[in-house]
């Protein structure tokens, strides 16, 4: 895989409606897509940072600068043998997982395409049908929240995952939970909340839920231990988990029961593939979060979400709920059951729409390997 050049360009685009967590409401997407050409075969990825380092560190710009200044440079011109060999490039790189995932998977969509397979087929997949579930924003009411979760079901969701802040969660739970006693109902709350709040969260035992998401500090997987011993709801990770090895901390300290994966927090398929396979050695389930991606993280994400481990309903939920229009044809859909259908074509298995894309894009960094040769 000898890298002819890479792509870099910012699109913008504006969700169909506010999202609400914890941490923030976003609207207006500012989204780092990269285009790699290898063998003159071209692969797409995604990073999928936030606009502000709310989430994690990350953001667009720390992705800009990061990609920019020390990525793209040090991947130009090179000869991979395979697009896990990409990590240990970039190993001297600390953190900034997302920036990393974003070129990772691209090399990962050009390998599958050179090898004539689905990615879903060259990372191991063995799921044809994912399982598809929402993540529903904070809303100005509970009454409001219940409408919103009826219309999903009506889609066939198989899950619902309501975010919570203190203030309000038990009585928005409590409504959702009265409405409709048997769905899988899960809560996410970024982050916002501490160890003060135990007996606040042991309330929610009462609504059996699937599992709360990570409700304690972004990089504190100690604290999330502590919680689980005095809480019946399983804990799932998703802020404090960003490698293997962490996963393996907080499975052997009892900090959770699941896991959530999203390619960008834990930098690129190569991890996200060794992540799900611990977990999945050590029956702790996995799901595929999401990070309010265009098609192409969300093309990404289905494919991940074909691996064994990924035993429940993911965050991977159709195109449509997002975007008026996507930047993949054709758009993420979802059937009646509430599934998606894995593509069968080599790569991606989705076309870029490459006009609408450059209608999007407000700025570009470009790198080929005969300017870095001079
Ligand atoms: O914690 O899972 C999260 C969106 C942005 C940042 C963090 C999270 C989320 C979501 C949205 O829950 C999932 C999606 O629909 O893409
Ligand atoms: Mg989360």
């Amino acid at each position: 895989m000898k890298i002819e050049s890479i792509e870099l360009r910012e699109i913008r685009m504006q969700l169909k409606s506010p999202f609400e967590t914890s941490f923030g409401t976003t609207l207006n997407r500012r989204i780092l897509l990269a285009e790699v050409v290898a063998d003159g075969v071209r692969g797409w990825g995604e990073v999928t940072a936030g606009e502000t380092p709310a989430y994690n560190s990350e953001t667009t710009d720390t992705a800009w600068h990061v990609l920019s200044d020390f990525i793209a440079p040090k991947l130009i011109g090179k000869n991979l043998e395979k697009a896990s060999d990409f990590p240990a490039l970039v190993t001297p790189i600390r953190g900034h997982e997302m920036a990393k995932s974003g070129i990772e998977n691209a090399l990962w969509d050009i390998e599958a395409q050179s090898k004539g397979l689905p990615l879903w087929k060259l990372l191991g997949g063995t799921i044809e049908e994912i399982a598809s579930g929402v993540s529903l924003g904070i809303r100005e009411n509970p009454g409001s929240l219940v409408a919103k979760v009826e219309e999903e079901l009506r889609s066939g969701y198989q899950r619902i995952k309501l975010k919570i802040k203190p203030g309000k969660d038990l009585e928005y739970v409590a409504s959702v939970r009265k409405e409709f006693p048997k769905i899988r109902l899960s809560v996410d709350a970024n982050s916002a909340y501490t160890l003060d709040d135990t007996a606040h969260l042991k309330k929610l035992d009462e609504y059996n839920l699937l599992m709360m998401e990570q409700p304690l500090s972004w990089d504190d997987i100690y604290a999330h231990s502590k919680l689980q011993a005095q809480i019946e709801t399983a804990i799932c990770l998703d802020e404090c988990i960003h490698n293997t090895r962490q996963a393996l901390t907080a499975i052997e300290l009892k900090a959770c029961r699941i896991i959530n994966i999203k390619l960008g927090r834990v930098s690129g398929h190569t991890e996200a593939r060794e992540l799900q396979a611990v977990c999945h050695e050590r029956n702790i389930p996995v799901w595929c979060g999401g990070m309010l991606e265009s098609g192409i993280g969300r093309a990404h994400n289905i494919a991940m979400s074909t691996l064994p481990g990924f035993t429940l309903p993911g965050d991977v939920s159709a195109s449509r709920r997002y975007w008026n229009e996507d930047i993949i044809e054709p758009a993420v859909e979802v059937t009646p059951k509430g599934t998606i259908q894995v593509p069968k074509s080599p790569g991606l298995g989705y076309v870029v729409k490459r006009e609408l894309v450059d209608n999007l894009t407000v700025r570009r960094n470009k790198w080929s390997a005969q300017q870095a040769a001079h």
